[in-house]
């Protein structure tokens, strides 16, 4: 059994039901069950900014699905929410992304873990370090300590009663 880590993000169609309606997904999958989920975040766009803010959270799951297979399962589901890739960063109804993987290191076409580029950003760090905050970034940093230092203008945590629309 492997603990991995999840980011979850969508900004279109409802982003706090997409989101909220894909841990219930992943949560009934076989061969993985939730062990811990942040809260929900308001964000900011980051890369391309024309385009409506963002939900973002970030699970941890306990799995028997070995990572790639995982990554795979994760696209699949994308697709079932609906997912296009029109371009590279555009808005989208979910976004799955395969954050850690029992601290596995590993370049495949597919997947590179861990996430190459989570430590950049505000939306991954603040959930991930309110979950899991003795978790270590790959540059060796603490992720509470990164996420103080973070700024934290353009991500907002939203209090848990005001998640029923
Ligand atoms: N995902 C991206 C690029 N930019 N910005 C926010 N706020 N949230 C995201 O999930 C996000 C992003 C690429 O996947
Ligand atoms: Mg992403
Ligand atoms: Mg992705």
């Amino acid at each position: 059994m492997a603990l991995a880590l999840i980011a979850l993000g969508s900004n279109l169609q409802q982003p706090q039901v997409q989101v909220a309606n894909a841990i219930q997904v992943l949560s009934q999958t076989p061969g993985l069950s939730l062990v811990k989920a942040s809260s929900l975040y308001a964000t900011a766009p980051v890369g391309y900014d024309n385009q409506p803010d963002f939900i973002n959270a970030v699970i941890q799951v306990a799995t028997e699905i070995p990572a790639p297979e995982l990554m795979q399962l994760l696209l699949t589901i994308e697709q079932t929410f609906g997912r296009e890739r029109p371009f590279p960063n555009a808005p989208r109804i979910l976004d799955l992304d395969l954050l850690d993987y029992a601290g596995m290191r590993m370049q495949t076409f597919l997947l590179t873990l861990p996430h190459p580029r989570m430590h950049e950003r505000g939306f991954v760090i603040l959930p991930l370090a309110e979950i899991v905050p003795d978790f270590v970034l790959p540059d060796g940093q603490s992720v509470v300590e990164w996420a103080a230092e973070f700024p934290h203008d353009e991500v907002r945590k939203l209090d848990a009663q005001k998640l029923d629309h």
